[in-house]
């Protein structure tokens, strides 16, 4: 039984992207649905010896309506908190059924993704329970576009501070009704799966470096989780023609830190390394929240705490966007 990973090389830029799509037309996802791209640069990524698994949520419900679907190569619905458990029963049965003979021995990539609501609330306990299995190959990746958005957009653990959703609409009495902080979900899968190779953050509008993550997550031998941050026009209301610029401004504006862990190091990439490094300054988080309407309603001082919470990760961080803990104590 050979263990070694379909061969996926790095893509060393745009012209060196591959051509084929296998994710093509038919499905009914919004216009500037950036978890669209992310499925379909995904999959151009992995290539076609990949089977595809993905949990309830709008990759699931507007990419396979009845008679239509856009994947090209195997794909199968699972329910929406086991995407852990499918990706991992997946490997481990194709695992088996190449033992026994049954189907032919070739590796084959592994993909299960699954949504913010479906993968950072109702299913981390399959993911993480999936990411401690070192000898199945697999990828989980979770597409965040910080709500519950196929049911109509409500509040999930990775929805921001402070935002309108169908579950907490500002009022008259309670400005903020939303005051939870975004979960860390990377930084806890990375440091909480001591066999779990590879875990990395990314966003669709670096594409070649999103794509890079997922052929080093499906090449690395071992579960692997990638977590992306994707601008959804419907649930953060705005004009689909700013998806790309919001993805873009969330990292220059230190809110999305771009990162991968591979076997317990660290690498910050992009415009995170250069903030990191001092080469570049943190834009205002100004800028990325009031493109959206869903904080319209937000006062100077819903910015300045917005803001105070990003300073708070990039400056007294361990490790900024990755391990929470500030450096030290302060004394009583
Ligand atoms: C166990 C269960 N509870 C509730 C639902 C209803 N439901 C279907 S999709 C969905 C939203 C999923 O949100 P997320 O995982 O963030 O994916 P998104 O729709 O945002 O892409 C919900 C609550 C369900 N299908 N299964
Ligand atoms: S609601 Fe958001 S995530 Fe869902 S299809 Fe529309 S843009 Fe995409
Ligand atoms: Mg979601």
């Amino acid at each position: 039984m050979s263990t070694t990973t379909v061969p996926l090389a790095r893509i060393k830029g745009v012209r060196d992207m591959p051509v084929e799509e296998y994710f093509t037309s038919g499905h009914r996802t919004c216009q500037g649905c950036e978890s669209a791209l992310v499925l379909k640069l995904m999959i151009k990524a992995a290539g076609p010896r990949t089977i595809v698994l993905g949990s309830t949520g709008c990759m699931y419900v507007a990419n396979t309506t009845y008679y239509t679907t856009p994947w090209v190569v195997p794909w199968m619905h699972t329910q929406l908190g086991s995407s852990g458990s499918a990706a991992l029963g997946t490997a481990a049965g194709l695992k088996a059924l190449m033992r026994k003979g049954k189907i032919k021995e070739e590796p084959l990539n592994v993909i299960a993704f699954c949504g913010d609501g479906g993968g950072a609330d109702m299913g981390l306990s399959a993911i993480s329970g999936a990411l401690t299995h070192k000898h199945y190959n697999f990828l989980v990746l979770l597409y965040d576009n910080e709500s519950y958005a196929n049911t109509d957009i409500q509040v999930s653990g990775l929805s921001p501070w402070g935002v309108n959703t169908t579950f907490s609409p500002p009022g008259k009495a309670k400005r903020i009704l939303h005051d939870r902080w975004k979960k860390n979900v990377a930084g806890m899968m990375a440091a909480g799966h001591p066999d779990c190779r590879y875990v990395a953050t990314g966003c669709a509008s670096f594409a070649v470096d999103m794509m890079n993550k997922i052929r080093k997550g499906l090449t690395i031998e071992g579960p692997a989780f990638i977590h992306t941050l994707d601008p959804c026009p419907k649930g953060w209301d705005y004009d689909p023609i700013l998806s790309h610029e919001l993805g873009k401004l969330a990292i220059e504006t230190g809110v999305w830190p771009q990162y991968e862990i591979e076997d317990g190091k660290l690498r910050l990439n992009g415009i995170t390394k250069m903030i990191a490094e001092g080469k570049r300054k943190r834009k205002p988080v100004r800028e990325y929240l009031l493109k959206q309407g869903r904080f319209a309603h937000f006062t100077d001082d819903d910015i300045d705490f917005f803001q105070s919470k990003v300073d708070e990760m990039w400056e007294r961080w361990l490790i900024p966007g990755v391990i929470p803990f500030a450096k030290e104590l302060e004394e009583a």
